[in-house]
């Protein structure tokens, strides 16, 4: 029998490029997961954007759906111009930190902003993974990597915390340990009409894990679990808490009116 997901795959672009033990895959599950939930038997509602980089290849070029694979870090400027164009699909961006955290930080932060009704899934594996492991704006410090071989020596960013404070609707933030968790936000963030936000810290065996010191993904799998803590104990602890964890849950869910919509109405309405 052919497992569930293959329905939403190019079958001739399988198997996939990603090494052995990558949480891209587990992802790519969830993600299945969440629209078969929904109800959807295809892709055809859907638009996916990705910008370069291992994650960037998750949709594009293997989901069976109208999919773009755009400029290093320029996904979300290409999917907010679909959306304005085609505001009935669900436009999905999914890509890595290096991608959406670094090089595109501003277009995640200003789509937040304007509340535009796309999901952004961002792979944080903590690294630039395709190029073969160069320190991140996501690396944890200490870390070495082959252009930190002595240890990090920079903080990293949080990217869910500054989407929320940018206006973001819907954050949350899981682990490729909290499958479960993930797929459920998935779905949340597919059903809201405003700008969603998803990361999901995942383990990148090949490029971070061998020169962080672990010796295969599942001890990276339970490093997450044994280092995640949620984010109503988080928020009730000191500064430092959030340095020294991986703070998972919802950070944030809220209503705010989605752009696209209020362009349509001329709804000037500067309350929501
Ligand atoms: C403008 C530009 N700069 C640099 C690159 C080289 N490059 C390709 S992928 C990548 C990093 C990708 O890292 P990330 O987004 O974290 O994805 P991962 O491979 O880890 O999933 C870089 C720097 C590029 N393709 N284009
Ligand atoms: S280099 Fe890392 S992120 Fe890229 S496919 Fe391999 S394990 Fe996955």
């Amino acid at each position: 029998m052919k497992h569930f997901a293959v329905k939403y795959l190019r079958e001739e672009k399988l198997p996939t490029p990603f090494c052995p033990g990558c949480g891209n895959g587990i992802l790519m599950n969830a993600f299945f997961k969440a629209v078969e939930e929904l109800g959807y038997r295809d892709l055809r509602d859907f638009v996916f954007c990705s910008g370069i980089g291992c994650a960037a290849w998750i949709p594009s070029p293997h989901f069976m759906a109208d999919s773009i694979h755009t400029l290093h870090g320029r996904a979300i400027p290409v999917a907010t111009g679909i959306k304005l164009m085609k505001p009935h699909l669900k436009v999905v961006v999914i890509g890595g930190d290096g991608d959406l955290a670094g090089i595109g930080l501003s277009h995640l932060i200003h789509a937040a902003r304007r509340n535009i009704g796309l999901t952004v899934i961002m792979v944080n594996n903590m690294i630039y993974g395709m190029t073969g492991g160069q320190v991140a704006p996501t690396t944890p410090r200490g870390i070495k990597t082959t252009t930190t071989p002595k240890g990090n020596l920079e903080d990293p960013i949080d990217v869910a915390r500054i989407l929320v404070e940018a206006g973001a609707p819907y954050v949350a933030k899981w682990t490729t340990y909290h499958v479960i968790s993930l797929k459920n936000s998935i779905k949340k963030a597919l059903r809201k009409k405003g700008f969603t936000y998803i990361e999901v810290v995942s383990q990148c065996p090949t490029s971070y894990g061998r020169n962080a010191g672990f010796k295969n993904p599942s001890e990276m799998l339970k490093w997450f679990k044994e280092n995640s803590i949620t984010y109503e104990k988080a928020k009730k602890m000191g500064r430092d808490i959030w340095k020294k964890k991986i703070v998972v849950g919802e950070y944030v869910d809220i209503y705010r009116k989605e752009l696209t919509e209020r362009i349509r109405m001329e709804d000037l309405d500067y309350e929501n």
